[in-house]
């Protein structure tokens, strides 16, 4: 099962490739396209909420394995660089640079461009990422993208068995009420391995529930590996008390405020003790204030660009996370808005 989310540069073709990848389907602030023969089954996601909200790139990205940047003939524009930011910040470790609409350049301009951004993205989750040119509208460079994504998903699967035996989580995205099944969600199956009748539970509710069947791609199956998109109809708990963003598991620490470890992006601008940032982690999101910023042992005012601090983070909503899952914060004030990920101390 290959996930892919596709962001990149504005007008870049993004929606037109998606397109030519699956069939378009669910639409909420991403929209999903589906592709499936046989065991080769494709889920390509467009953050189209994005660049208006953040969270839509973030979801794309979390709810995905691979990563295709797409940059048309123009170049990067301040969209691509903030996607470019998000994506190291997340740690994002696969993906593709698409150099898209190569009908309308040449191969020489096409070379410069990828030399360009090689340089840009030096240091960085990037760094060696594979690049393709492609058009949707000449096919020309399909094929070969196609390759290299399911050569890329080749590691992808590899490092996603390496977490069939943990703590089994589900990353929810959709849920709702169907008639004579009862509540239905869909999500991600981030690690562990799930099983019809698994006893869990949702956060940050805590509710529990129990797992009645698994559904892979419209497919009744016994038991879902890390990396499976899945749809779960759940008995012990209703739609209306599970939604985007929860997440099933059988422990979660669930908190409104933080003690957090986080690095600065280099391109970042400083924020201050007082200032509202957002964290964001897995599907989840939360308004928070910056209470306390220490730098080693001494407290600070200011936090600034590619510096490492401990800051504390308060907040009226309540998130469930564990100790390995990457924060990160955004400013939606500033023109780039990403700026700093950790992980609470
Ligand atoms: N010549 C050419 N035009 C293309 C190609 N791919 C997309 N386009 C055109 O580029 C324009 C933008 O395409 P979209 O797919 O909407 O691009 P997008 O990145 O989703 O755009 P936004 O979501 O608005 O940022 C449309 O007019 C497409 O028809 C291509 O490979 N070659
Ligand atoms: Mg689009």
């Amino acid at each position: 099962m290959t996930k892919i989310a596709i962001i990149g540069s504005e007008k870049s073709g993004k929606t037109t490739l998606a397109g030519k990848l699956g069939k378009k389907g669910n639409i909420t602030d991403i929209t999903m396209y589906d592709y499936a023969k046989n065991d080769d089954i494709l889920t390509t996601i467009d953050a189209t909420g994005y660049p208006a909200s953040v969270k839509s790139l973030i979801t794309a990205l979390n709810l995905s394995d691979i990563a295709l940047l797409c940059v048309p003939p123009e170049g990067l524009d301040p969209q691509a660089a903030e996607c470019i930011i998000t994506l190291d910040l997340m740690g994002y470790k696969h993906g593709i640079v698409v150099l898209t609409k190569s009908d309308t350049t040449y191969p020489f301009a096409i070379d410069e461009l990828k030399a360009k951004i090689q340089n840009v993205t030096k240091g960085t989750a990037l760094e060696n990422w594979d690049y393709v040119s492609i058009s949707t509208t000449s096919f020309e460079g399909m094929d070969e993208l196609k390759k290299i994504i399911s050569e890329v998903d080749e590691k992808v699967e590899k490092e996603q068995r390496e977490l069939d035996e943990l703590s089994p989580r589900i990353l929810i995205d959709q849920s709702f009420n169907v008639t004579g099944i009862g509540c239905v969600v869909l999500g991600v199956v981030s690690q562990g391995t799930i099983n019809a009748k698994d006893k869990m539970m949702a956060y940050p509710a805590k509710k529990e529930l129990e797992i009645r069947s698994i559904q892979m791609h419209d497919v009744d199956v016994r038991s879902a590996p890390a990396g499976s998109r899945v749809g779960l109809a759940l008995k012990g708990i209703q739609s209306k008390d599970i939604d985007r963003g929860f997440v099933v598991s059988l422990e979660e620490t669930v908190d409104t405020d933080f003690n957090m470890k986080v690095t600065l992006s280099p391109l970042a601008k400083e924020f201050n003790v007082g200032d509202m940032l957002h964290l964001y982690v897995g599907l989840q999101s939360s308004p928070v204030k910056v209470t306390e910023i220490v730098e080693k042992d001494r407290n600070v005012e200011t936090a600034a660009p590619g510096k490492e601090y401990t800051l504390k983070l308060s907040g009226t909503k309540e998130i469930a996370y564990i100790k390995s899952d990457r924060f990160i914060l955004a400013n939606l004030d500033e023109k780039q808005r990403f700026i700093a990920c950790g992980y609470v101390q």
